[in-house]
């Protein structure tokens, strides 16, 4: 191919028709909105799918079709580039340009210009591999990507349904394999068997494991966490619930991690079957955020959300480094957003490097890479472990001068293997916590117990425009509209531990308003007095002024 195949793709154009009126976004999470209105979108997702991996020289470049924790009739999609990361940022505008060229004629000058201005050698392959979760949208967007595929003659394999870490994992496999940097066999089953055989090298000789359960969400989590359970044997039992992938509207339904961290509360359909003290967590929709709990012994519900499993794992690498004779060598760093709770903030700040950056996987990503070995999570349950590849050679050249440094050496290696480090993961970071949580012998008690998080309120204003509201400082402070920052400094003083910030959000039509504060009554408070600040600053309609409490 030296020029675009413009008949094949007006054949196929014509038949994923842009309705007028829509405007589509490429956003944090990709595209996302109702499952019924992503047709054209697929379509030309499709193509430029097959774009990006001719410009990339034929590497293969993943699709995922998931809305991750929204709701069933919400669907979405996005691009993995080639190391398994989140698509580079330049050609999220490229996306977001050609779902919104308005007809057939309009998609194809918008193509032509894009090979031309990115200089995109048509003659390179095009190399695809795609998966969907379990919404039942799925199919049907999944055919619309094909036809884009197709229209481009791309080279596309079809991962099934699947988690959406299995699909980065698939990708950074895929274009790994054969090389001394192989991550892994590039099937489901290459997967779980890395996962799983790491995981039992790192509790082989702990005392048992007692029983997990996993809400799955009623998700495609279940289908995975299932196929684990097996490959995990008696190693670590796992009680899985939420697990009605058919079930039309179940799905996050009053579950999942989204659930339990915006609600702060247990899934109603837990109640019946967590015993006090015993460990439970919620994945979310699409399998990559993980939130854990526990009932206390008087039915107390106890939250251990992304911040604490990301004390809880950092502390462990970093006694590990020591004792393997490498903290000279390997500093451990931690990436948080605005989101992460103060407590958290003030527990990792006083042990370890923190970094803040906006909300977002790519911006935690990318600045976990600049540490030898970096932790991140969003609040939310998102997150994962980054070992740099100076790191990765240095902890496969290393000679350890004692046993106990042989031992901690392997432990780390094996953590490389346990962790999915292209993406967060909530299978892959169940693992770890459960590795962590037997080698310090914690029980969820302990674990909650290294820091208290401060009571917190998240609260959502819809607005007419949210793009009116533009933030600096990783989000914490409002440039616009001007003066309304000020308003707030003047209102979060008069609250003790006050922390309040207002941001636009990136994946829904709304601003997003969080507040903190030394007790839950003024943390609830504080948040909707923020909020209706920011509503009457719209001139939002005085009866639907946020007022859970005012
Ligand atoms: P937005 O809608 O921009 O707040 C939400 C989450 C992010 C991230 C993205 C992607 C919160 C407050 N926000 O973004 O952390 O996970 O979705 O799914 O949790
Ligand atoms: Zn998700």
């Amino acid at each position: 191919m030296t020029s675009l195949p413009v008949d094949a793709i007006k054949a196929l154009a014509d038949q994923h028709p842009k309705p007028p009126n829509v405007v589509f976004q490429y956003g944090t999470a990709g595209f996302r909105t109702l499952g019924h209105a992503l047709d054209p979108v697929m379509f030309r997702v499709g193509i430029l799918a097959a774009l990006r991996s001719k410009r990339l020289d034929g590497k293969t470049i993943g699709v995922m079709v998931t809305a991750s924790h929204n709701p069933e009739p919400d669907n979405g999609v996005k691009l993995v580039d080639p190391r398994g990361e989140m698509l580079e940022a330049a050609w999220e505008a490229h996306a977001t340009n050609l779902a919104n060229a308005p007809t057939t004629d309009a998609l194809i000058v918008a193509l032509e210009a894009l090979v031309q201005n990115l200089r995109i050698d048509l003659s390179k392959p095009a190399r695809v591999v795609y998966a969907r979760d379990t919404r039942p949208s799925g199919p049907a967007l999944i055919a619309s990507l094909e036809d884009g595929f197709k229209a481009m003659g791309a080279e596309a394999r079809n991962a099934g349904v699947t988690t959406t870490p299995v699909l980065h994992y698939l990708v950074k496999a895929i274009n790994t394999k054969g090389t001394k940097d192989s991550y892994g066999d590039d099937s489901e089953e290459g997967y779980l068997q890395k996962l799983s055989t790491a995981f039992k090298k790192l509790v082989a000789g702990k005392p048992a494991i007692p029983p997990l359960v996993i809400d799955c969400a009623n998700g495609v989590g279940a289908i995975l966490a299932e196929k684990l359970a097996k490959h995990l044997g008696d190693t670590i039992p796992l009680i899985l619930q939420n697990t009605a992938i058919d079930t039309l509207g179940a799905l996050n339904n009053a579950c999942g991690a989204d659930y339990v961290k915006t609600s702060q509360k247990l899934p109603p359909s837990l109640s019946s079957v967590l015993k006090p003290g015993q460990r439970a967590c919620s994945l979310d929709g699409d399998a990559d955020r993980l939130i854990y709990y526990y009932l206390d012994d008087r039915g107390q519900f106890h939250m251990l959300d992304g911040d604490k499993i990301a004390a809880l794992v950092a502390a462990f690498i970093v006694d590990l480094t020591k004792s393997a004779g490498l903290d000279d060598q390997i500093q451990v760093g931690i990436v948080q957003t605005a989101y992460a709770n103060g407590g958290s903030t003030k527990y990792l700040s006083e042990r370890l490097p923190v970094k803040c950056v906006p909300t977002g996987v790519k911006h935690l990503h990318h600045a976990a890479e600049h540490y030898d070995i970096g932790v991140y999570f969003e609040a939310n349950g998102h997150g994962t472990v980054l070992f740099s590849p100076d790191t990765l050679e240095k902890l496969s050249t290393y000679q350890p001068s004692t046993p106990a440094q042989s031992t901690a050496l392997n432990h780390l290696i094996n953590l490389t293997n346990v962790i999915n480090q292209t993406v967060g993961d909530a299978l892959s970071d169940m693992l770890l916590v459960e590795v962590v949580l037997a080698h310090r012998s914690y029980t969820g008690v302990e674990w909650d117990s290294l820091y208290v998080d401060l009571p917190n309120r998240l609260v959502k204003v819809v607005v007419a425009d949210r793009n009116l509201f533009k933030t600096e400082d990783a989000e914490r402070r409002l440039v616009s509209p001007p003066g309304l920052q000020a308003k707030l400094d003047e209102l979060v003083r008069r609250y003790e531990g006050g922390r309040a910030f207002v941001r636009p959000s990136g994946t829904e039509d709304v601003v997003r308003v969080y507040a903190e504060a030394a007790v839950r009554a003024q943390a609830d408070e504080l948040a909707f007095r923020v909020a209706g600040l920011v509503y009457d600053e719209v001139g939002g309609d005085p009866a639907k002024r946020p007022s859970e409490f005012l």
